[in-house]
């Protein structure tokens, strides 16, 4: 499988991390979202994926998937072991409730493009849209880490699709200075789930595009 990524990239993280989980091999394509500009906007690229945001990955039948939590449900559905998600339905719901409340919620309003459509399009100071990031990122914790049960794990004791999508959140929160003190639970799961070698080879700075 090929997968076209980008180190810093929290949606790409989510499918390294998954890809790595069920132990399936993979090529990164880098594509850097930054350089001139952005090379997702180019041609060649826009041919791949029309709506020009990472990550694609292309399946081993050659199709070409995009969107992240499609990408990891197309992964779950065909490599079912290790899970990422519980048989229950309502145990199901509660999982995919709290990836959502990451890879919906809060980094569509904290992405790239409406970052820089804030800063060149609506003329804000970066200490307005650093407010912005945080204050988005620091509502959707609350609700998360209310949502917690019982660790180690998001969802108790076996890793899934809430991991997965938390972890590069919290990378990017980080990155962002979001202060961190009162979540000690969401603090405590990505521990955890780093001390995985799947998540560990999945962090940004051990990706070959890492600068
Ligand atoms: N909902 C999408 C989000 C994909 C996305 O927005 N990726 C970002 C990087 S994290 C991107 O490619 N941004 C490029 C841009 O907005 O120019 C997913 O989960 O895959």
């Amino acid at each position: 499988m090929k997968l076209y990524s980008y180190f810093r990239s929290s949606a790409a993280y989510r499918v390294r991390i998954a890809l790595n989980l069920k132990g399936l091999a993979y090529d990164t394509v880098p594509i850097h979202l930054v350089k001139d500009g952005g090379h997702n906007r180019r041609p060649e690229f826009r041919a791949v994926n029309p709506q020009m945001r990472i990550p694609v990955l292309v399946a081993p039948t050659g199709d070409v998937l995009i969107q992240s939590l499609a990408i990891i449900e197309y992964l779950e559905e065909t490599h079912a072991d290790p899970p990422l998600l519980p048989k229950d339905p309502i145990a199901r719901a509660k999982v995919r409730a709290l990836a959502d409340i990451i890879a919906c919620d809060i980094h569509p309003l904290n992405n790239v493009g409406p970052l820089r459509y804030l800063k060149h399009r609506m003329h804000q100071e970066q200490s307005a849209i650093d407010a912005w990031y945080h204050h988005w990122v620091i509502e959707g914790f609350e609700a998360f880490e209310a949502l917690v049960q019982s660790g180690p794990y998001a969802c108790g004791n076996t890793v899934t699709m809430a991991d997965v999508c938390l972890v590069p959140q919290i990378y990017n929160a980080r990155r962002l200075k979001v202060p961190l003190d009162d979540f000690p639970k969401i603090i405590g799961i990505e521990a955890a789930c780093l001390a995985l070698p799947a998540f560990d080879r999945a962090r940004p700075e051990n990706q070959p595009d890492a600068e």
